[in-house]
């Protein structure tokens, strides 16, 4: 492998932030409420040598954005002026940013900042986001993620099998219907649909209690599940472990860590037998870094939750890379939206992390 280019000199002129709300393809409907529209502030962090760096935050509902967005005007009173140096960015932020707490929609910030950073540092160097953090572009497995919310058995089946284009081989179907018998209906209409060896995640959004959760594991025990995601409060660690120890079917979660402090605490406590951290609740680039290093040590398996697009470059960098979430949720405001080939995400030999803006479709759906 080529040696890492050394980090270009860029200096902080201005952050700017847009939101907007793309349609999805397909709704989502989580036991957590139903999603139709992507809410992604876009970000941009320019340089005073002409080079921007760009990223996105999934900010779970619109009315959040302008609260991000805010705060990224913060981030930028702060840092202009400053060289382009994520990690020490980080720390410096951290300290101001100490009394209000590094944490909602602050860490939110902080991280749409560092990916932004990270990305114009690639660009400055003319390498993919990859070679910056370590690694070569490859090719990442991928799991379908862009729908399967609950929904009818039949529709669920229908839709499993449009997401096998492109050739995936696994899927994930969320669960958390009001009964285990409606649970079980949507894992077996999807089962009885799609080819065997399709892999099957499903993901519960912590909705269940931990001794329901127990029942219905036990039941999906029997159903050659991949694994089970957040069957319970995301910070109930030790439902979690009694969870992981009772039952064959991996448990899963990661996506609310909160910095590698959470991820952390969760392995210290047994929580779980793989981890999918979020980029922006980890903590950018920066924090995604420990955070691989970490899951490495513990020799524990690492995918990735939303932002597909870093993710890809990312798990390429990371030991024990395990699975992309693949999500098409951005690809309308993306020049280039990440591609698919034989259900692996192709990690690009350009410059950057992937995140260019097609201009006429910000203005199209901006809010
Ligand atoms: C999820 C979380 C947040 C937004 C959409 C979907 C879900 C997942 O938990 O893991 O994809
Ligand atoms: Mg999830």
């Amino acid at each position: 492998m080529p040696p890492t280019p050394p980090a270009a000199a860029l200096t902080i002129r201005a952050v700017r932030a847009v939101g907007v709300e793309v349609p999805m393809t397909y709704t989502l409907g989580t036991s957590r409420g139903r999603i139709t529209k992507a809410p992604l502030l876009l970000i941009d962090v320019e340089t005073e040598e002409g080079v921007t760096g760009r990223s996105y935050l999934w900010s779970y509902f619109r009315q959040a954005m302008p609260a991000i967005a805010s705060i990224l005007h913060a981030i930028e009173e702060r840092t202009k002026g400053e060289r382009v140096a994520p990690e020490k960015l980080w720390e410096q932020l951290s300290e101001r940013f100490a009394l209000i707490g590094v944490q909602g929609i602050v860490r939110m910030a902080m991280a749409g900042f560092d990916v932004a950073c990270w990305d114009a540092l690639a660009v400055a160097g003319g390498v993919p986001l990859a070679r910056l953090v370590g690694a070569e572009p490859r090719s990442i497995p991928a799991y379908n993620s862009c729908g399967l919310g609950l929904m009818a058995p039949g529709d669920v089946a229908d839709e499993a099998e449009k997401l096998l284009a492109n050739g995936f081989r696994a899927v994930k179907l969320r669960l958390g219907y009001p009964t285990l018998r409606e649970d079980l209906a949507a894992v077996h209409a999807v089962k009885q649909r799609i080819p065997a060896g399709v892999a099957v995640m499903v993901d519960y959004n912590q909705a269940l209690g931990a001794d329901e959760a127990l029942v219905r594991g036990r039941a999906l025990d029997r159903e050659g599940i991949a694994w089970l995601e957040e069957p319970i409060r995301h910070d109930d660690y030790a439902g979690a472990a009694m969870l992981k120890r009772e039952l064959d079917v991996p448990i899963q979660i990661g996506e609310n860590f909160s910095l590698i402090a959470g991820m952390q605490a969760a392995l210290d406590a047994d929580a779980c037998d793989l981890v999918m951290p979020d980029l922006e609740r980890i903590g950018g680039v920066t924090g995604w870094l420990r955070a691989a290093e970490f899951a490495a040590k513990r020799n524990i398996k690492m995918s990735s939750h939303l932002y597909s697009e870093a993710s890809a470059h990312l798990l390429a960098a990371t030991p024990t890379c395990h699975f992309l979430e693949y999500v098409d949720w951005a690809d309308k405001v993306l020049q280039e939206p990440l591609r698919i080939v034989d259900g692996h995400a192709v990690v690009s030999g350009q410059p950057g992390s992937g995140v260019v803006w097609d201009v006429k479709a910000v203005e199209r759906y901006r809010v």
